[in-house]
């Protein structure tokens, strides 16, 4: 029986597992923890093939780019400080919006994002760039107006409702709730149930719908807002909840009193049927659940397709119900709130592009950089994230980050970035140090999950906290260490509830001033050391989280059965989070609590978003502008399908694939034989930006005029070509291709031509 506790770090559902090891450390078994609060024994098949990601070819020491281009390896010390000097001639000269972070994490670790504030706080920049700009901040920026901020969230009972709608999610491949296999096989069996999947791909999951709604790729607004239409144009919305949890429902209805229902009906593809059926389905259940995820946010009206789906579930009274979609907490909230520009809110410096949820977009980040702008960013330290590969059009990230004056890369391998980097700096593997992620997104219970190292960290590797540290230090922005906190730290972990350190903190931090950026790196160093396992210096952090959730959620944490009160139940929380090596629950809420997540004074949900609804009013007039560029480029492409074997940038060794090896094109029947391509035969896909060599495999999943090549392949791996790797999805999208207000790329909507090569 494996029994080194972890989780699995290849979706952000972590499923807590069990790993076995040989005598070498090397992983022989992998099964579910049915310990573990949520995932409860559950894995997917993913989840047994980790070897291939802690036995990776790793970088082994910080290395520097030579004059000619190759790299050579230097020591610690040296990378280090040649790396805070040169930040902080930037900063001083051009000033800290010079400089940008991108990355923060990605399906397992954001520790690196946490301590990385203070490293951002020391350049004086407020740029982050991350993947979640590139799908998920449509949605937060609809969040901040319907529940008053941005890091408010809701999930989805999918389990739960009578009545559920996949939209754009393929749950059966790409999970996105807790056990999504057998709860999506549960819905789908139960004849109390109904499930409507709408995707133009017969997916997985699609497959086991009772009503699936072959979606046209792109027209999911027509489609939402006609399911809307059909419902207030016919009274049928939900009067009492509108009345009691809602404003503004008579400044919405005028907008979709005017949707021509049966001309969207036809835009999008589905039957009016259908549509009223859905409609009336929704409208009838007990229980509604929607669950949504790529398909309608890296895709045509992204931030619109995000206000309408919530709409659809507001309208008719589906939330903050047992069985509905809801509000949840977080231990510590994955992302902040930006304001508004015409509220101070921060802008980029050459594309003028706010931030939502504290974050800015991949698609504009070649813009910041690759121009002659007095303001541009002259430097970008990339963590844990790989842009050359996963962010829109390859070659435009990497020419943009081969201008800068500074580049420093954080992995574990040696990406595609990493190659362009100036420096590059080794880190440790997720089961090499303490990790977690902030994915604690479950409702009435929620849970968090410390995870403990159970595999020796390559010799010369480093954690990024620690990195992030010495370079602040090397800065000369805080000293090394504290050793008088260090000693109060000590006395203060055998009698916690006296607040030595607090109280020790708050005088350094008065007479100290400028430290106060860097709490938590001091902490790291002083309650960090003073914890009883030697690699938790980390957990410094989840002792500031977990008293902050008690000061929230005393009376549900207590729920839990916990005796102790205010500061004594932060301390015993925090000591049952570094404990629990499965993850423990952190709090119970009842359904009329999660009324109170709402961050508008008033508690009730703002539907009226005036430039949504504007945008709304203008849908018809979208559809003719994009007929013409499908002219040059016939197909729409699904670039970045979520399958068996891909796992965003997580494996770069090819063999760790036991299906779909190459990473296959998947085409029509009809295009097949248009195209005279047989299952097999390899194309040439390309687009206006770029082109790859793809497999094809001939099978109606796709309709005509679609095409879905996987995302997560591609990566340059030694002794593999591209017909080994698969194909690098990036190649083919363009930075311009996004949404007009989140600038979310339309990644499942690349335009593309294909073209056989023969050999
Ligand atoms: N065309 C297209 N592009 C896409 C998508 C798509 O569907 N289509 N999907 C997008 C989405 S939704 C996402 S989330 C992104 C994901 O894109 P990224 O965020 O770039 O990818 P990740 O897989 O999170 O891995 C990033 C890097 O982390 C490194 N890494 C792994 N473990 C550690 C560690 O412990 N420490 C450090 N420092 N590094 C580590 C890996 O080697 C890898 O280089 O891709 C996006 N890109
Ligand atoms: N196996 C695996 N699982 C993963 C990941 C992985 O790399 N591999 N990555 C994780 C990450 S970071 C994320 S963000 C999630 C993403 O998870 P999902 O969003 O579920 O995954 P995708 O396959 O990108 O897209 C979902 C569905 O959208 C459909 N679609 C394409 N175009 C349209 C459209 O115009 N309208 C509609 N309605 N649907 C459309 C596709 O056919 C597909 O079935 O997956 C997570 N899980
Ligand atoms: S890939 Fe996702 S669903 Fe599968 S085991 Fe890993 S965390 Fe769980
Ligand atoms: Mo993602």
């Amino acid at each position: 029986m494996p029994k080194n506790k972890t989780a699995c770090i290849l979706c952000n559902q972590n499923c807590g597992i069990l790993i076995g090891q040989d005598e070498k450390e090397n992983f022989n078994k992998i099964i579910g923890d049915k310990e573990h609060p949520i995932s409860e024994g559950y894995i997917c098949q993913k989840a047994t093939r980790l070897q291939y990601y802690q036995d990776q070819i790793r970088l082994t020491s910080p290395l520097r780019k030579k004059s000619d281009g190759t790299f050579e390896e230097i020591s610690w010390e040296i990378a280090i400080q040649e790396i805070a000097d040169k930040l902080v001639h930037i900063r001083d000269t051009y000033g800290g919006t010079s400089i940008a972070y991108a990355g923060g994490g990605g399906q397992g670790n954001h520790m690196c994002g946490v301590f990385g504030s203070a490293l951002r706080a020391a350049c004086d920049t407020p740029y982050i760039y991350a993947a979640l700009a590139q799908e998920k901040t449509g949605n937060f920026w609809v969040n901040g107006f319907l529940f008053g901020r941005q890091n408010t969230n809701y999930c989805e009972a999918v389990g739960e409702a009578e009545y559920v709608m996949i939209m754009g999610a393929n749950p059966i491949q790409s999970h996105g709730f807790p056990k999504a296999r057998p709860t999506v096989n549960e819905v789908a069996r139960n004849p109390n149930k109904t499930l409507v999947v709408v995707d133009p791909r017969r997916s997985e999951t699609a497959k086991k719908a009772d009503i699936f709604m072959q979606v046209k790729p792109g027209k999911d607004a027509y489609l939402l807002a006609a399911l809307l239409g059909h419902i207030i144009q016919n009274n049928l919305e939900n009067k009492s909840f509108i009345e009691k949890r809602t404003v503004g429902f008579e400044q919405i209805k005028p907008h979709f009193l005017k949707i021509p229902i049966e001309k969207y009906a036809t835009i999008c593809g589905i039957d009016l049927n259908t549509i009223k059926e859905v409609a009336q389905g929704i409208v009838q259940a007990k229980t509604f659940a929607l669950r949504s995820d790529l398909g309608i946010e890296q895709s045509h009206n992204s931030t619109l397709n995000a206000y309408l789906a919530r709409l659809l579930f507001l309208v008719t009274g589906h939330f903050g119900r047992e069985g509905t979609n809801c509000l949840h907490t977080a231990l510590f909230p994955l992302i902040g709130h930006s304001k508004e520009p015409e509220e101070g809110g921060v802008v980029t410096q050459v594309t003028k592009m706010k931030g939502i949820g504290k974050l800015f977009p991949p698609n504009i980040l070649p813009l910041e950089i690759d121009t002659d702008h007095p303001k541009r960013l002259r430097a970008l330290i990339v963590d844990s994230a790989n842009p050359v590969a996963t962010y829109a059009d390859t070659a435009a990230q990497r020419k943009a980050i081969e201008k800068l004056e500074l580049s420093v890369v954080i992995d574990v391998a040696m990406t595609e970035t990493a190659k362009v980097a100036m420096y590059v700096l080794p880190a440790q593997t997720q089961f090499e140090k303490m990790e977690s992620t902030f994915f604690n997104l479950e409702f009435p219970k929620n849970f968090f999950h410390l995870r403990h190292p159970i595999c020796t960290p390559l010799e010369n590797t480093l954690d990024e906290p620690e990195i992030h540290h010495r370079i602040v230090t090397a800065m000369g922005e805080l000293p090394k260490s504290f050793p008088l906190l260090a000693q109060i730290a000590k006395v203060d972990r055998r009698f916690p509830t006296l607040k030595l350190l607090p109280i020790a903190l708050q005088i350094t931090t008065f007479f100290k001033p400028q430290w106060k950026k860097y709490q938590l790196l001091i902490l790291k160093e002083t309650l960090g050391k003073a914890l009883p396992y030697k690699y938790a210096k980390v957990a410094a952090f989840i002792w500031v989280a977990a008293h902050m959730y008690v000061k929230k959620y005393e009376k549900q944490v207590r729920r839990l059965g916990y005796k102790e009160k205010g500061y004594a139940l932060g301390e015993a929380l925090f000591n049952k989070i570094l404990n629990s090596k499965s993850g423990t629950l952190i709090s119970e809420h009842t359904y009329e609590e999660s009324w109170e997540l709402i961050r508008h004074k008033d508690k009730k949900i703002h539907l009226e978003i005036k430039e949504l609804l504007n945008w709304l009013d203008e849908l018809s007039n979208k559809v003719e502008k994009e007929k013409k560029k499908a002219r040059k480029y016939p197909f729409n492409l699904l670039a970045g399908e979520r399958r068996s074997y891909n796992a965003n940038a997580l494996f770069r060794n090819p063999e760790w694939r036991k299906k779909d090896v190459e990473g296959v094109l998947k085409i029509n029947p009809q295009d097949a034989q248009a195209y005279e391509i047989e299952n097999g035969d390899w194309v040439k896909c390309y687009s206006s930006t770029g082109h790859v060599k793809i497999k094809i495999w001939i099978t109606d999943e796709v309709p005509k005029g679609m095409l879905s090549m996987p995302h997560g392949y591609g990566f340059d791996y030694p002794n593999h070509t591209e017909e080994t790797t698969g194909a690098l999805v990036n190649k083919l999208t363009a930075l311009s291709e996004c949404d007009p207000l989140a600038k979310t790329p339309y990644h499942k909507n690349v335009r593309v031509q294909i073209e056989k090569i023969y050999n």
